[in-house]
């Protein structure tokens, strides 16, 4: 057991998140397997609140990085505020997001606020935002496991997406996942590197 746990860490522990893309295709099948993993999550009374819009077409793209660019320019030019902006400073994002179009796929993950664990459903969802956090973290170590590179992208708002990817407004875009392979060279911020030793983060009571 310790083995497996040790090892599963020094994988899960190699995954960066990556804002250099290769635009080299990945199948259908493998973002296909990745999801039912995330599927696979318990979420509140398994109503399973989720929906994945996986991205794949040139124009789909680049309507959502167009978008989510539009957001973004005003999130640098002020709305964030001073302290949000120093904090996101050492990782040197700005408003420009060429790798929403490079990158293979773009998962549009959604919240629904509706639905019920049988297909056609209509009763109120529970724990959305934890079931549908759960599921993504599954979903990012599928993508880890089989070899592809992610980056979580959260322009605010997203209310863009329901459009884009034809959802209904019951549906709350949660975050769209970045997903494929690194371009070569692609490189990391220091700051990201730095994750919190155990003693920081864990206590045994
Ligand atoms: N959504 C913006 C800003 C951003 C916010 C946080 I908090 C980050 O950790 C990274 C970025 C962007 O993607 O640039």
């Amino acid at each position: 057991m310790l083995h497996r746990a040790v090892a599963f860490h020094d994988s899960l522990a190699t995954r960066r998140s990556v804002r250099e893309f290769s635009d080299a295709p990945v199948p259908r099948e493998i973002i296909e397997a990745c999801i039912a993993t995330a599927g696979s999550a318990p979420s509140g009374a398994n109503h399973q609140p989720w929906f994945f819009a996986c991205v794949n077409s040139a124009e789909k793209k680049r309507e959502i990085r167009e978008a989510a660019e539009a957001e973004e320019r005003e999130f640098y030019s002020g709305r964030a505020g001073e302290d949000w902006l120093d904090a996101l400073a050492p990782i040197g994002t700005d408003a420009d997001k060429p790798y929403m179009e490079t990158a293979p796929w773009l998962i549009c993950i959604f919240a629904q606020r509706r639905g019920g664990a049988h297909e056609g459903e209509d009763r109120k969802n529970y724990y959305i935002h934890e079931s549908v956090g759960i599921a993504t973290g599954m979903l990012m170590a599928a993508c880890h496991q089989a070899g592809l590179a992610t980056l979580v992208h959260t322009p605010n708002p997203m209310k863009f997406l329901n459009g884009i990817c034809d959802r209904p407004e019951t549906e709350k875009p949660f975050l769209i996942l970045v997903a494929g392979y690194p371009a070569d060279g692609a490189k990391v911020p220091k700051h990201a590197l730095v994750k919190k030793p155990l003693e920081q983060i864990m206590s045994v009571l």
